[in-house]
């Protein structure tokens, strides 16, 4: 039983399976920049690979020649500069189950809204390793066109060469996750991180990165991580659609809090913002793929007739470009509101989302990113 070694999980986390493990973290612990690795979501296909000795651990770069050189976690430390990225990991799935609610059915997990978390992430860049191991990162020859990585489980994806190598992209091989360690579940001892992509191509466990003129010919590279139009059914032409790389604009509502006008004065949000009659108080995410940064939240008290920007948290996130989540908080008095609060977002691109999720049904469920709606009744 290869899941008979897979390692405990925080109570906290919302359980959709258990072998293997698939868990998202619950709304009330998504209210931080950063998310805590104890609660931070769990997406596995398979079961957890065992590495007792972090130096036991190899990673072989193919260089597509028949070439290739091997290197130890030990080796990366000492061989590349560290880097510390901050960046945010969505797995395709995020909010399936309000696609599912919104459309039809779906196949898949049915992800609320915690199926994203946000980290700082420790370790060396792929373009350093890959120059080292002798790819010729600036000249790159035509036969090289995909990174692929493959898990020590079998798991397997890739991402185009373009974003591997590119100075600015913060592709890595990291090894701590907020400054611990990777936890088991999320990759120990090594795992690739590919800011601004989806989470599906951040490899775990990472022991093979081959140059090739193909994607990955895994199932999560060449089936599950596609889109297809609404009408395509369950048995579309998988090759071709485009497997999924960066991923549209996101936003949920993860927190709407009641302040009564009993709690006004010791409420530290109703000093915050000066409250002075009975008012919601709303929290949540937004995020796009790409790097491309959140320049706005629109929220609306009244089922997206009119609309209102919320404020956007400040964060110290490093990284060349936007790779995190914008947290946001927003107001409303209580007697303002209707039946429904929506949200929706806008990209540094001007990308926003859809407001209902037909025209983007895919019976995978992947990519639902239309406004997101709580109804007030709802509220705590
Ligand atoms: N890497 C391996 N080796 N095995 C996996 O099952 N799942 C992928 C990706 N990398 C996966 C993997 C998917 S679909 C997602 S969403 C993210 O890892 C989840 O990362 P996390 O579990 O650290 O949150
Ligand atoms: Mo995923």
């Amino acid at each position: 039983d290869p899941f008979a070694t897979d390692p405990e999980r925080d109570p906290r986390l919302r359980k959709h399976s258990d072998r293997p493990c698939n868990a998202e973290t619950p709304a009330s612990e998504l209210g931080t920049f950063i998310t805590p690795n104890s609660v931070f979501y769990v997406r596995n296909h398979l079961w957890v690979p065992e590495v007792s000795d972090a130096d036991d651990h190899r990673v072989t770069v193919e260089m597509g020649d028949g070439s290739e050189k091997e290197y130890s976690v030990q080796d990366l430390r000492r061989l590349f500069k560290e880097y510390k990225v901050t960046a945010t990991l969505q797995c395709s799935g995020n909010r399936r189950a309000h696609m599912t609610a919104g459309s039809r059915p779906t196949n898949g997990l049915q992800w609320d809204v915690g199926a994203i978390g946000t980290a700082e992430w420790t370790g060396v860049r792929l373009r350093d390793v890959l120059t080292d191991a002798g790819v010729p990162v600036d000249d790159l020859p035509p036969h090289i066109k995909h990174a692929q990585f493959l898990g020590a489980e079998a798991y397997g994806a890739s991402i185009p060469i373009e974003k591997a190598v590119d100075n600015r992209g913060d592709v890595m091989l990291v090894y701590e996750m907020n400054g611990q360690p990777l936890p088991r579940d999320h990759g120990y001892p090594l795992r690739v991180l590919v800011p601004g992509n989806v989470a599906a191509r951040s490899v775990k466990w990472v022991k093979r990165i081959t140059m090739s003129e193909e994607e990955s010919t895994s199932q999560w590279q060449r089936r599950d991580y596609k889109c297809f139009g609404p009408n395509e059914g369950t048995n579309p032409d998988w090759d071709r659609a485009r497997s999924i790389q960066e991923m549209p604009v996101q936003s949920a509502i993860t927190s709407v809090e009641q302040v009564s006008t009993g709690g006004l004065k010791d409420n530290p949000a109703a000093r915050v913002y000066g409250l002075e009659e009975e008012s919601f108080v709303l929290e949540g995410y937004a995020f796009s793929g790409g790097g491309r940064e959140i320049v706005r939240v629109d929220v609306s008290v009244d089922n997206g007739r009119t609309w209102q920007q919320a404020d956007l948290l400040d964060n110290d996130a490093g990284g060349c470009k936007a790779w995190s989540w914008k947290q946001w908080r927003f107001s409303t008095p209580k007697r303002q509101t209707a039946r429904w609060f929506v949200v929706k977002a806008v990209d540094e691109a001007y990308n926003t989302q859809a407001d209902s999720f037909e025209p983007h049904y895919n019976f995978r469920g992947n990519l639902a990113s239309a406004w997101h709606r709580v109804p007030v009744q709802l509220a705590r």
